[in-house]
Order: structure tokens, then sequence, then C-alpha cells
């Protein structure tokens, strides 16, 4: 139902997007857009880059008085640090860097130099897909589905974190306080200890990351086909972020290792009501280790994802590697980077979580406006009765 296309170099003029498929009405708020880039640009770990960069959205197309039209949104952001490079005469970069895209991508198209690879490869192209994730997040908004992420492990410390079937509001506000984006402050402080001893060491550290959606209705996703399957979705989504190497949907490795009894999420009921006529009950369950899918489909409790990032390839310390234009053996060359940017991943985790589940919802709902997917929501009986209890009913 939604279709992005991104384009752009880490150190060209602009990154830029197209959104296709959104409904028409949906208020286009700049601010709420630039706040998830802001969210993005930060972290500590950064590299010096983040000091230039001002990322903020330029709305070019498919807005009619601050709305969606329903003609595909162009957005792009300007990339400041190309005032630095435009003019800049770079020697070639033919030693590729051991866990980049250098080694295949100068293979695969045909360069001895680098730097046409991993200009694109770059992760500032994820800058685009924040925003166009934060396009998606308004489009959930409007049905009180909220997606938000947090850091549960850098260099192996890990934070303590909770049952994702606690409140997770109080979780996303201690994270969003924390410039590791960590709701265990202990926990951080010696993830921080650990990136900076990784800087000094010239190294680069990873690390794990979780998304959790709340608010879902029964329904999205399908067990039919393989590629509707929503679990599937979301795994193909976040592997397509740089550096994550691993995808989890609910502890589904601690799962593999219990039998089923102590896994599968019994099933209860609240209350059964008649009215006219009417029989009403609500489906419950007290625990989710399936992570809010099952059979490809989501089951009302929030959706948990959790994703592996592995460490930045550029490190100081250099490594072994081969020189493309002699065949000679040779060394990394260090080039300005991050030391770890797992909690600038989170961010682009809730964006391509929320983009995933944003076009589920539209294809579940169907309609070429916010309106009519409104009146979708309210009247598929079903999906409507089998919200979580308290959700907005749009
Ligand atoms: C990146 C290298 C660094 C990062 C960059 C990702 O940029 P530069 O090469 O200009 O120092 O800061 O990330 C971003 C620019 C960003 O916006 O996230 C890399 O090689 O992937």
């Amino acid at each position: 139902m939604l279709r992005f296309l991104t384009a752009g170099e880490s150190h060209g003029p602009y990154l830029v997007a197209i959104v296709e498929g959104l409904p028409a009405g949906l208020l286009m708020d700049e601010e709420t857009i630039n706040r998830d880039l802001l969210r993005r640009q930060g972290g500590y770990g950064r590299g010096a880059r983040m000091q230039i960069e001002r990322d903020r959205v330029e709305l070019l197309s498919g807005v009619w008085r601050g709305c969606t039209s329903g003609a595909p949104v162009a957005l792009r952001i300007e990339n400041k640090d190309w005032a630095n490079w435009r003019d800049r005469d770079l020697p070639p970069l033919t030693v590729p860097r051991p866990g980049h895209a250098d080694h295949a991508g100068m293979i695969k198209y045909g360069f001895d130099d680098a730097r046409p690879v991993s200009e694109r490869a770059s992760a500032r192209e994820t800058a685009a897909r924040v925003a166009v994730g934060a396009l998606a997040k308004l489009l959930l908004a409007e049905f009180a589905i909220a997606v938000g992420g947090f850091v549960v492990e850098i260099d192996g410390v890990a934070a303590e974190h909770p049952d994702p079937n606690q409140p997770i509001e109080p979780i996303w506000a201690l994270a969003e306080a924390n410039d590791l984006r960590c709701p265990d402050e202990v926990a951080a402080e010696r993830m921080r200890a650990a990136i900076d001893a990784a800087r000094e060491a010239g190294d680069s550290l990873g690390g794990v990351f979780v998304i959790v959606a709340t608010g879902l209705p029964v329904g999205l996703g399908s067990h039919v086909h393989w590629e509707r399957r929503l679990d599937a979705r979301l795994a193909a989504a976040m592997m397509s972020i740089p550096a994550i190497k691993g995808v989890e949907i609910g502890p589904a490795f601690q799962n593999a290792r219990l039998p089923g009894t102590q896994v599968h999420d019994e099933i209860h009921t609240s209350r059964i009501t008649h009215h006219a006529s009417r029989l009403t009950f609500h489906v419950l369950r007290s625990t989710n280790r399936a992570g809010g899918i099952e059979g490809g489909i989501s089951n009302g409790q929030p959706i948990v994802v959790r994703a592996a990032m592995k460490p930045i390839p550029t490190t100081k310390t250099p490594l072994r590697s081969v020189d493309m234009r002699t065949g000679e053996a040779a060394m990394t060359q260090y080039q300005r980077s991050d030391v770890c940017a797992v909690p600038a991943a989170t961010v682009v985790g809730e964006a391509m979580v929320a983009w995933v589940l944003a076009d589920a919802l539209l294809e579940k709902l169907g309609g070429d406006s916010l309106s009519e997917m409104k009146i979708h929501f309210k009247t598929k009986d079903r999906l409507h009765r089998l919200i979580p209890e308290g959700a907005a009913e749009g």
C-alpha cells in the first residue's frame, strides 16, 4: 500500500525521499518530523559530523494547506557538510574496510575506489528514513498507535529493562531523557565508560535496542502467505538498516530454550457482557512472549522487536585488508566516523517499525483519505471489538 524511495549520498547536497500511498488529510506537522531528525542526530558516541549537520525536513510536494493531498510526498534534508566536500579533490579509497560495503560493493559495481560505494552505503541515508518514518508515526498516532525504542545493551553492558507487558510510556520517557537512549541510568553510565574506552582505544562498538509498538488492533499482517506475515515484514525492515545483523520478535531466542507450556501466552477473558442482544468479551493475555504477533498477525498485544547492531566498521585502529589497485596487503586508513551509533539506530528502528505498521494498517482498513480510514476503523466491527481496552476509537 505504501512505498518509499530514498536517494542521496553521505556528502552530496541533499538526501531525498518520495513517499507514495499516504491517505489525504493527514496533518503534516513538520516540527514532529524535525524532532525525530534531531533525536537521530544525538546520542553519546557520535562523531564530529553531527556537530555540522542540522537536519530539517523540507516538504516539496503532496501537501495541500498543511495536509497530505494523496499525491506522492517528496521531501529533502540538506547535507550541510556538502559545502565542505564539494571542492575537495579526495584521493581514492582503495583499501576496503572489513565489515563495510566497500569490498563487495567495489567488485559488484566495478570500482577500484570505495568512495562511490561508501557514500551511498553510509548510514547518513537513514536521516531520510527517519523523516519517512515520522510520516508513518503521524498516521499511526491518528489511531492511537505509538512506536518507541530504547537501548538495552552496548559492549555487553546490559540494561535492566521491563517486561513489555508493563506500561511502556515511563520507560520511553526515561530513555528519551538519556543520551544513550537507555532507560537504566546505572547501565547507561557503564555504557558511556565503554564508549569512552573504545574511543581511547581507537575502536568502535555495537549493541542491542528494542522497539515497542502499542495500541495495535488485532489483525495486521496475515498467515495466508509468506510475504504478508507481519513478523517477516518487520524483520526485513529492521535488517535493511545499515549494521543491523540480527532481529528478534519478543524473547525469541530465550523462548527457543524453553518448553511450549512456558512460552505460549495463555488466553483468558476479562468480562462477558450482553448489549442489545450482542455478546461482547475481551480476550486478554497476561504475558507477551510472542512479541505481539502470532501466525504473522498482530494479536493486539504490544509488538516487541529487538535488533542487534554490529560495531561500526570504520575504526581508528587499522584492520588488515588489501589494496584493490595493487593486490598488496594493506592496513585500513581511518576517516572520521562514529564510535557507537546504537542510540541513533534506535530512532531509525522506530521509523522502520512505524513504516511497516502504517502500511499494514492501511492494508487492513483501506481508504484514500484519513477520514475514510477512520470510518473503516470504527465500522470494522471485529477489529473494533478487539482493539485493546482503553485504546482510542479514532
Ligand atoms: C558514517 C560516517 C560518519 C557518520 C555517518 C555514518 O559520517 P562522516 O563520514 O561524514 O564522518 O557520522 O552518519 C551520518 C552522517 C548520519 O547522519 O548519521 C558511515 O560511514 O556510515
